[in-house]
């Protein structure tokens, strides 16, 4: 599918129905649905790594303190079957690993023992044998008009409703606010939109016709991008009187489907280029001041219209369904889970 089609395609199969999933908040006034199979915390993802460890407790090095020890254990080395020596603690975090009785869970990851903070990851960081407990590690996506939360650790969506948008209308994309609220773009308003579905107006907008991704920066700048392949235009975003400004040209890269921005307050976006192959999405920096963009590498995906900059991961949702973990270094992606078929995402907000 051409980049150009992107916008098109959307639209034209807005009213393909969700096979498996049926909105429960409409039917029987239950908030949300479980769908996927629960997550299995030994299964093969308990072992990613994160690609920051942004967030989790500090590494123990050798001249730190090392954490009470409960279980006794000493971080020596004790006798291998073989008559060597078995490092107990090989990440030294002060913790010995389970296969020594002790109580490191993972001895392969400093970030992981009996001290560490439960964080937003592939990992039980506290060795309770709970996984990301008490915490909310879910972010918001949408389809043409309904309106998903996505738990990409736990490879759970679930359906929170219909977008209440106006007839005929669509949300091409959405994103969160500095203050925490979630907006949401159609061809012609600017939404304040609820988890519950219900949306408020803030402003009518002209847009370019062709724009399919929005992002929202730090200090509340909106930014959208374009699949017009002739104009590859990005634009800004005034959420006060809808109108937009020129940023610039994101030659030879035509948004795709969405543009999010990091942490760190870089812009990116999911893109085509003319000359490239048309069967995978590219990760392209895109420079604030002017438009003007980069390669960072292909996706490997197509049609990657949500992109959400959560827990210090970049994620990746894809028309077909499938919840990407995306490097942003590399732009290289990699397929979480696919949701049920008939599910599509055009659309996500960060998570945090
Ligand atoms: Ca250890
Ligand atoms: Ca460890
Ligand atoms: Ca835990
Ligand atoms: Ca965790």
């Amino acid at each position: 599918m051409l980049a150009v089609n992107a916008l098109a395609w959307k639209q034209a199969a807005a009213m393909r129905p969700l096979f498996f999933f049926t909105c429960l908040l409409c039917a029987c006034g239950e908030p949300e649905v479980q769908l996927p199979e629960a997550y299995d915390p030994n299964g093969g993802d308990a072992g990613r790594s994160a690609p920051f460890d942004a967030g989790l407790e500090g590494p123990v090095g050798e001249d730190a303190s090392s954490p009470e020890q409960p279980d006794g254990g000493s971080g020596a080395d004790h006798g291998s079957a073989d008559g060597g020596p078995i490092n107990c603690d090989e990440d030294r975090d002060g913790w010995d690993s389970e296969a020594c009785g002790g109580r490191d869970c993972n001895d392969q990851h400093r970030g992981v023992n009996p001290d560490a903070r439960e964080v937003c990851d592939f990992d039980d960081n506290d060795c309770d044998q709970a996984f990301n407990e008490d915490l909310d590690c879910t972010f918001l996506a949408a389809g043409p008009s309904t309106l998903y939360r996505v738990d990409p650790f736990r490879e759970r969506v679930d359906v929170l409703g219909e977008v209440d948008l106006p007839a005929g209308q669509t949300l091409l994309d959405m994103d969160t606010d500095p203050d925490g609220d979630v907006l949401g773009l159609t061809r012609n308003g600017l939404y304040d939109v609820q988890e519950n579905g219900r949306t408020r107006r803030l402003a009518q907008v002209s847009i370019d016709r062709y724009t399919n991704g929005m992002a929202i920066g730090g200090d509340g700048t909106i930014f959208l991008t374009s699949g017009d392949r002739n104009a590859n235009r990005a634009d800004l975003l005034d959420r006060n009187t809808g109108e937009t400004t020129l940023l610039g040209n994101t030659a030879p890269f035509t948004s795709s489907g969405d543009c999010v921005v990091l942490k760190d307050e870089s812009l990116l976006m999911s893109a085509k280029r003319p000359d490239g192959p048309q069967d995978t999405d590219w990760l392209v920096f895109v420079d604030r001041s002017d438009g003007s963009t980069e390669a960072i590498g292909s996706i490997g995906f197509d049609k990657v219209y949500g992109l959400s900059a959560s827990f210090d991961y970049l994620f990746g949702l894809t028309d077909n369904g499938e919840v990407l973990l995306i490097d942003s270094n590399r732009g290289r992606g990699e397929l979480l889970f696919q949701a049920p078929e008939g599910l599509r995402f055009w659309g996500a907000a960060n998570g945090d």
